[in-house]
Order: structure tokens, then C-alpha cells, then sequence
């Protein structure tokens, strides 16, 4: 018997994925790549694992979610926009002058979102503080924080890494999207990050390795992270950039996708229909 929750999240990430790709298009380019490969993770997280409250978005004890990957805005939003933050159709302005969705998250513009990242490598220390203040509150609280893979070039992160380890912030949970590329090649080829989770273990975190696209593990790990205490805590999430729709995973420039060429185009109106049915789909086996 499949689980009804992870078959929830099977709509909800093809749900999610919609609406990115469909930003994306009406925008006429945006940061797919990066988006396409947090979709399942975000699922599990807004969908299963975060305490949130999309009628009170500023509710006291909601957990955090610090995208530091900021150009994965629309994934955010396609994410917030499900859970009933706002309206659906609001997502059509992304990136248009005065709108309320610019491309990376800002928190003073967009409704559910609480840090506003975008300068790759802030987004880690933003989340030390966040995390480090709700433990001087002595709030119970979480934190989640995503990362990217090239991101972790900024010397920043490993800064906030060590502020991390060291004053035991069980409280939150780095997640590194380890989807191998950034923006203009493998990471490995433009900044080998080595082996990511033995360099998080190194420095002092409880690590774990998820497949990306696995709702289940993504959501067991998460929960199992939740109870773990006194200790840093780290994902390396084992991802595809482009994650979910082949075209764009083995679109090998996928980091800012272009809707100008018919090919793009023609490939991401094929994989809205798709996503429509996966969204439309009875559960299975359920
Ligand atoms: C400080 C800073 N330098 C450069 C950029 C431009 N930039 C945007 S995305 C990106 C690549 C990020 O790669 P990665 O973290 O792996 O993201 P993903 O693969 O998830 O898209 C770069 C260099 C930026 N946003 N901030
Ligand atoms: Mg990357």
C-alpha cells in the first residue's frame, strides 16, 4: 500500500513544478534548473514537515525557511502559492516591474516569505542568527536552510558552518542541494567542492545523504533530523539540476533557461501537460 501522504506530495511536487515552469514561460526566462531540483524537497517540507500557518503567516510559532539559494525563488513561490498563502494567478508577475514576486525572495514584498536572500552565501549566517535568536528565546522553533552546491564557494558559508557546530544549533537543519552544477558548468570543473558531506562532517554536523527526488526519504529524514539534538545537522541533498522533466535535466545550460528558441518552448509546453495530468492523476495504490 502506498502511503497517502507521499502520494499527496507526488501531486503537490508536480503541482509545484507546474507553476514554475509556467512563471517561467509567461516571464519569458528564469532560473529553472535550480528551482526543478529543491521541488521535492520544498514539498516535504511546506507539505509534510514545517509548523506554518498560511492564514497567519507571521504566527510566533512558526518554523523558518531561509532560501539561500535565492534565484530558487519561484520554486518558493510556486510552493507558498499551494499552500494557500496567495492566489495562483498572483504568480504571473513574477519578475514584472512593481511586482510582489521578484525574482529572488525579498521578505518586505512577498507574503510567507521571512528572509530575503539572493547574494549568494548570506543566507547561511542569516540562519545562524535566526536559529542562534530562537535559542536565546528559548523558543522551540526550526530552521531550514537551503544551499547550493556552487554557493558553497562564498567563504561565508563555511563561516556560519563553524558558528553553527560550535554553539550546537539543533534547531536547524542545513540542507546543500547537491545537484553538481552552478551557474556556468560542473561544480567540479569550476570549483571542485570535493566530497560535500565529509567536509560538513569535518565541521562538526550530524550528516545524512538523501536522493533528491525521493519524497519518502526526504520526508523521514527530515522528521528523523527533527529529533536528533545537541548537534549540527546537515543534508546533502543528492540532486539533478533541472530535476523532473528530462528535456530541461539534459538541457545542458539549465541553469537560466531562455523561452525564445521553439525548441524550449515547444519542450516546456509538452511537460505542462504532463505535469497536468500527474496533477490531475487519482491516487494509485493508494
Ligand atoms: C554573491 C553572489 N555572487 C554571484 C551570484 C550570481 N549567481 C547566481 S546563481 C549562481 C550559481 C549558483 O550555483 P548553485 O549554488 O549550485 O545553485 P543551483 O545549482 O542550485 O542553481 C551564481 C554564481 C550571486 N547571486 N551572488
Ligand atoms: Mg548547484
Amino acid at each position: 500500500m502506498r502511503d497517502t501522504k507521499i502520494a499527496g506530495l507526488e501531486k503537490m511536487a508536480a503541482g509545484v513544478r507546474y507553476d514554475i515552469l509556467n512563471m517561467l514561460l509567461k516571464c519569458g526566462a528564469g532560473h529553472l534548473g535550480g528551482s526543478f531540483s529543491i521541488v521535492e524537497l520544498l514539498c516535504v517540507l511546506y507539505g509534510s514537515q514545517m509548523n506554518h500557518d498560511p492564514a497567519n503567516p507571521d504566527w510566533s510559532g512558526r518554523d523558518y525557511l531561509v532560501l539561500s539559494k535565492g534565484h530558487a525563488g519561484p520554486a518558493l513561490y510556486a510552493t507558498l502559492a499551494h499552500q494557500g498563502y496567495f492566489a495562483h494567478d498572483q504568480l504571473d508577475t513574477l519578475n514584472c516591474g512593481g511586482t510582489d514576486f521578484p525574482s529572488h525572495p525579498d521578505r518586505l514584498k512577498t507574503i510567507g516569505v521571512d528572509v530575503t536572500t539572493g547574494s549568494l552565501g548570506q543566507g547561511t549566517s542569516q540562519a545562524a542568527g535566526v536559529a542562534y535568536g530562537l535559542k536565546l528565546a528559548k523558543r522551540d522553533n526550526h530552521v531550514y536552510l537551503i544551499v547550493g552546491d556552487g554557493e558553497l564557494n562564498e567563504g561565508q558559508c563555511w563561516e556560519a558552518f563553524q558558528f553553527i557546530a560550535h554553539y550546537r544549533l539543533d534547531n536547524l537543519v542545513v540542507i546543500i542541494d547537491d545537484n553538481k552544477k552552478q551557474l556556468d558548468g560542473y561544480t567540479q570543473d569550476v570549483m571542485n567542492p570535493f566530497d560535500i558531506a565529509k567536509k560538513m562532517e569535518a565541521f562538526g554536523f550530524y550528516t545524512m545523504k538523501v536522493k533528491g527526488d525521493d519524497l519518502e526519504a526526504i520526508d523521514l529524514a527530515v522528521s528523523y533530523l527533527r529529533r536528533v539534538g545537541s548537534t549540527a545537522k546537515c543534508i546533502v541533498l543528492d540532486t539533478v539540476k533541472g530535476q523532473g522533466i528530462g528535456y530541461f535535466e539534459e538541457l545542458m545550460d539549465n541553469h537560466s533557461v531562455k523561452f525564445d528558441s521553439q525548441e524550449n518552448q515547444k519542450a516546456a509546453k509538452a511537460a505542462l501537460d504532463e505535469l497536468e495530468k500527474l496533477m490531475n492523476r487519482e491516487a494509485e495504490n493508494v
